[in-house]
């Protein structure tokens, strides 16, 4: 061959490689996710008991934006059958929603069952089955028993006890059903989040030592719900059990902020992480040095950050049948200069460290003050873990954007568009398992302390509307092509769709 058909050969490889590039690889999966609390509504209907989030939203709307709640929401309580179209119609191969502890258990512990709430999900799951959708299950995401929460919730030993209880339940009403379970949402958030800011429910602040016991019992309350299922219900249900941890990815400035980014992330994912997919298990170990000197720094007598007992150390570790994370933007992470205030998102106040977090130049923002899009994040996310724990499967269990209108829904497309594209990079040029990506969210729905202003879905939800109308934005109609095609091969603006 002369070179000249050798330029045209490699002109159509690298064409025909590029185009089959986009296409996602056989057995990936779509999903959708909501959540109970900000979908569900009937708070207080159907044998539900009061949650965290009830009473933090009932003593004090201000706390949040538009003084709203989660009592209505999408009235998803009522109106499962819409979000099981809405799937269908997306085409999704699984839909992950979470169970409201105090629906199923009204007083908090396993005593008592309530058939009622029993009941919703199980009619949920069944009629998602009937649609070939893949139910998967959060059994925990931030609305804890108000009962256990007086008991000191998280940061109480004996929710170990309880959540390994809760998960009992679960399993034996729905095992039969389930393939994919996450025990935990957002560990970092429901500990880091709400010990280090006071801004979620329920409204505590203790980030000295509330978030670092939350940190510790949120683990071992996850390892022990997956011992469980791997010895009593994996034998005959062949699940699976994991965690979803958020993630946010951390660059460094420079070349010599690299190792301060690298403890920051540790700090994050590590931090969750560690314990459960590390050969050796237990904290990071950069952390745990840090913390026990700035323990020392800070006079108390014992390290605020909790060790682990050996016993402990071998109950968590390898408890995870998969990777989940959630993932929506990152940060940059630098020294901070003489004189200058150090940063402590997301890291609460404990960290202590001499560092300033910042957006990076050209970053877009999305409708939340913390939403910054930098879609080669994901791609970066996923070598850190595959390099950290090894060749796992990784399931993207959240991902998605923010806007206050959404119409014009150009950019949550775009968004959609540019981080599938890293993931399929990911995939494709550093050879991580990726199996599974899932939207957040299906529909609009109670964005926390943002309430009803920010607005994730890819059906937008009339909330002046008693019947909750929901109606299919652009990015809908992008999302279901790309799962029809299989690929990203398709068009991404609006009139074409
Ligand atoms: C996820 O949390 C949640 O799982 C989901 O319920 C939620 O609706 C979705 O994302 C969209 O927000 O960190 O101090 O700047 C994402 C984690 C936690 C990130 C709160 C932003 C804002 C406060 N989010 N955080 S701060």
């Amino acid at each position: 061959m002369d070179w000249i058909q050798a330029v045209v050969l490699s002109a159509v490889l690298a064409v025909s490689w590029a185009a089959e590039d986009l296409s996602f690889p056989p057995g990936f999966r779509f999903g959708a996710a909501t959540a109970a609390y900000q979908v569900e509504g009937a708070w207080n209907e159907g044998g539900r008991t009061e949650c965290t989030w009830d009473k933090f939203v009932h003593e004090d709307p201000r706390r949040v934006a538009d003084q709203s709640n989660g009592d209505v929401a999408c009235n998803s309580y009522h109106l499962w059958k819409k979000d099981i179209e809405i799937a269908e119609e997306l085409g999704l191969h699984f839909y992950r929603f979470s169970i409201s502890w105090s629906r199923i258990l009204p007083t908090g512990f396993s005593n008592q069952i309530n058939e009622e709430g029993a009941n919703y999900y199980s009619n949920l799951i069944d009629g998602l089955l009937e649609k070939g959708i893949e139910p998967l299950v959060t059994m925990y995401h931030w609305d804890l028993p108000q009962s256990l929460q007086d008991l000191g919730g998280w940061t109480n030993p004996l929710i170990v006890d309880w959540f390994e209880d809760y998960a009992r339940v679960l399993y034996n009403l729905y095992g039969d059903r389930i393939k994919h379970w996450l025990t935990l949402n957002e560990p970092l958030i429901m500990c880091d989040g709400v010990y280090n800011t006071g801004v979620f429910a329920p409204g505590l602040f203790s980030p000295e030592v509330g978030a670092y016991y939350c940190n510790k019992y949120a683990l071992l309350a996850h390892a022990k719900a997956w011992r469980l299922y791997d010895e009593e219900f994996k034998p005959k249900y062949h699940g699976k059990v994991s965690l979803a941890n958020q993630l946010v990815w951390f660059d460094p400035k420079t070349k010599e902020d690299e190792a301060l980014a690298e403890l920051v992330i540790e700090n994050c994912a590590g931090r969750y992480s560690h314990a459960i997919y590390s050969k050796e298990g237990g904290w990071p170990p950069s952390i745990e040095k840090h913390m026990q000197e700035l323990s020392k720094k800070r006079g108390y007598p014992r390290s605020m950050f909790p060790s682990f007992t050996q016993e402990e150390i071998e109950l968590i570790r390898g408890t995870h049948d998969y990777y989940a994370f959630n993932h929506y933007t990152s940060r940059i992470v630098r020294y901070a200069e003489e004189g200058e205030e150090f940063s402590t998102w997301p890291l609460g106040d404990a960290v202590d460290l001499n560092l300033k977090i910042e957006k990076g130049e050209g970053w877009a923002q999305g409708a939340s003050s913390w939403f910054f899009v930098n879609p080669p994040g994901i791609r970066n996310q996923l070598i850190w873990l595959k390099q950290k724990y090894g060749d796992l499967e990784f399931m993207i269990t959240e991902n998605g954007f923010a806007t206050f209108d959404g119409r014009d829904d150009q950019d949550r497309i775009q968004y959609y568009r540019d981080y599938l594209e890293q993931v399929l990079l990911a995939i494709k040029e550093d050879g991580v398992n990726v199996t599974a990506y899932t939207a957040w969210t299906l529909i609009d729905n109670f964005e926390w302390m943002d309430g009803y202003n920010v607005k994730f879905g890819l059906y937008e939800v009339d909330f002046n509307d008693p019947e909750r109308k929901r109606t299919p934005r652009a990015s809908a109609h992008y999302y279901a092509s790309v799962i029809k095609s299989h690929s990203l091969d398709v068009p991404t603006t609006r009139n074409e769709l």
